[in-house]
């Protein structure tokens, strides 16, 4: 009986400490609410499934409790009950995939009048493309990543000559426009997460991988990475800045673009762009190393 008691405890408890727990999602700031109800219906799902099966042990043990003289009978088969079972089951694992697959479908079918932006992650810091007047990013090569062209720009191709380039400092992102995320690593595997969006996904060395959303309120969020890439993991963070879109093109007229990036660049120098205290230090332990010490291309 006590045994019983412990289980509806334990039960009883989880479900009321998930009801009133301090430690809930961050408020949406994108239109990814696909993805929080999805997220919601395996909440409700392996919750029901997971009470319904501590009240059945907490059943088993008080109605099949020891009592002297009974004995247990023997049923190898019950095709009534491994039908039932095998539906149920069916029917949770229909429910728990059918939604995310859905969300999932969504959240790579890029709408037609979609920005494009690009994310480029280097262990361990972020990095962002943005695309010039023209409104395309130029064509990219990691065989053309060196010291003064640390995103592996094609200097031939004239669509990227007016490309945006941010080194460890802040993106910013117009709100309301649904945006295309391009996404590139030139060492390990990287992910690119913003809590605050739901969006998160890998990062390929040698393809390039997407998602879209549309930022729906103004602020600043978090950029982390989301896969294991190596000793500084923990030190890259990023941070992404929604805002009206004035004041966005606003700081766009701030930015270099890569030709103005490698004017500047005497040869073979690295280019020094706009860098914070902290993120510095990631770099020089070793980011930026494998990078830096290549010949530049221009000058083999
Ligand atoms: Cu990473």
């Amino acid at each position: 009986m006590l045994v019983a008691v412990v289980l509806i405890v334990i039960a009883v408890g989880t479900v009321v400490f998930h009801v009133v727990s301090p430690w809930w999602w961050t408020p949406i700031a994108s239109n990814w609410h696909s993805i929080d109800d999805a997220t919601l219906v395996t909440f409700w799902i392996t919750g029901i499934a997971y009470v319904a099966v501590i009240l059945f042990m907490a059943y088993c043990a008080v109605r099949f409790r020891y009592r002297k003289g009974r004995r247990a009978a023997y049923e190898p088969e019950n095709k009534r009950l491994e039908w039932g079972l095998t539906g149920l089951t069916s029917l949770g694992v229909i429910g728990l995939l059918t939604p995310g697959l859905i969300a999932w479908n969504e959240f790579v079918t890029v709408p037609d009048d979609a920005a494009e932006f690009e994310v480029v992650g280097r262990q361990w810091q972020w990095s962002f493309r943005l695309p010039g007047k023209d409104g395309v990013l130029g064509a990219s090569d990691p065989r053309l990543v060196g010291g003064d062209n640390t995103f592996g720009l094609d200097p031939n191709d004239p669509r990227g000559q007016d490309d945006v380039l941010i080194e460890g400092d802040d993106l910013h992102l117009p709100l309301g426009r649904p945006l295309k995320v391009l996404m590139r690593s030139v060492d390990v595997i990287h992910d690119f997460y913003v809590p605050h969006f739901r969006a998160k996904m890998d990062i390929i060395p040698g393809m390039v991988t997407h998602f879209w959303f549309t930022p729906t309120r103004t602020g600043t969020f978090d950029i982390l990475c989301a896969e294991l890439c190596g000793l500084g993991h923990h030190t890259m963070r990023g941070m992404v800045v929604v805002e009206e879109e004035t004041e966005y093109r606003d700081w766009l007229q701030g930015q270099s673009t890569f030709a103005e990036l490698m004017a500047r660049a005497a040869p073979g120098d690295a280019v020094k762009l706009a860098t914070n205290d902290g993120r510095e230090d990631a770099a020089a332990n070793g980011g930026a190393r494998s990078a830096s010490n290549r010949p530049h291309p221009l000058n083999r």
